[in-house]
């Protein structure tokens, strides 16, 4: 699988957990050969020097730079248009807050000689949260739950932000969220394409440093993207 995967990072204000992130990346590539593309959305911390720094010496660290803030989806479907154009038929997603460990991609490129895709799943056995705030544990159960009754899925964990496509997935789906929903609507899309998700066991851990760009007010945004998927269900 040498030089097959390219691993999009979005990064939106993300200076203290760089460096941390850089080390676990660098140690798992011991063991896998992968490409990571940032994106750096218009931090407006010294997010876009570190990456640049981190450029100079290694090759296989790549960018893609917003000059202002355009959102996490717009960020992901750059980076992975990025990705596409460069011919890496695995492409994924990694959060840039080190809670999703670097080593999981050797478990998610395994699962993916069996699957269209590989997603760090926090509901299968072996998955979980730890340190994660109750109301936020609850609310994402909840949501994951109600998400697979109304639209009819079978991923467990539709929401993580922690996955693998193969390029042909990512190729056959058009999407058009704009927020955090664009987890949950791949998912959905990629379910109805006929493709094959993978869920390989993840503890999610809070995040250790930096600031959260969760808002509240995201999960509005899921009531109408889920209507909008459960009426194009029928
Ligand atoms: N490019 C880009 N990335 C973003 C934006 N908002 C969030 N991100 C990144 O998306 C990832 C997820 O954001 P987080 O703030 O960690 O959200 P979360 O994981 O739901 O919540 P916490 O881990 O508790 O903070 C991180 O890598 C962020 O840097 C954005 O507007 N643009
Ligand atoms: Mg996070």
């Amino acid at each position: 699988m040498k030089g097959m995967l390219a691993v999009v990072i979005p990064a939106y204000n993300e200076e203290e957990s760089l460096d941390n992130l850089m080390m676990a990346l660098e140690q798992t590539r011991e063991e896998l050969d992968f490409k990571v593309i940032f994106v750096d959305d218009g931090s407006t911390d010294g997010t876009r020097e570190k990456i640049e720094g981190y450029m100079k010496a290694r090759p296989w660290i790549d960018v893609v730079l917003h000059e202002t803030n355009m959102g996490l989806a717009r960020s992901l479907k750059d980076g992975f248009s990025h990705a596409a154009a460069q011919g890496y038929e695995l492409i994924g997603q990694m959060d840039a807050d080190l809670t999703h460990p670097p080593a999981l991609l050797k478990d998610m490129v395994k699962a993916l000689e069996e699957a269209d895709a590989a997603v760090a799943s926090r509901y299968v056995a072996g998955g979980g949260m730890r340190d994660v705030p109750g109301w936020r544990v609850l609310l994402s159960r909840a949501g994951n739950l109600g998400f697979r009754l109304i639209l009819g899925i079978r991923t467990r964990d539709a929401t993580s932000g922690y996955r693998i496509y193969r390029r042909r997935v990512l190729e056959s789906i058009d999407l058009a969220s704009d927020s955090f929903g664009i987890q949950l609507e791949a998912t959905v899309k990629a379910e109805r394409k006929g493709f094959t998700i993978a869920e390989v066991p993840f503890v999610l851990a809070n995040r250790k440093a930096g600031r959260s760009k969760f808002r509240l007010s995201y999960l509005l945004g899921y009531v109408p993207l889920a209507l909008r998927l459960a009426v194009r269900r029928r």
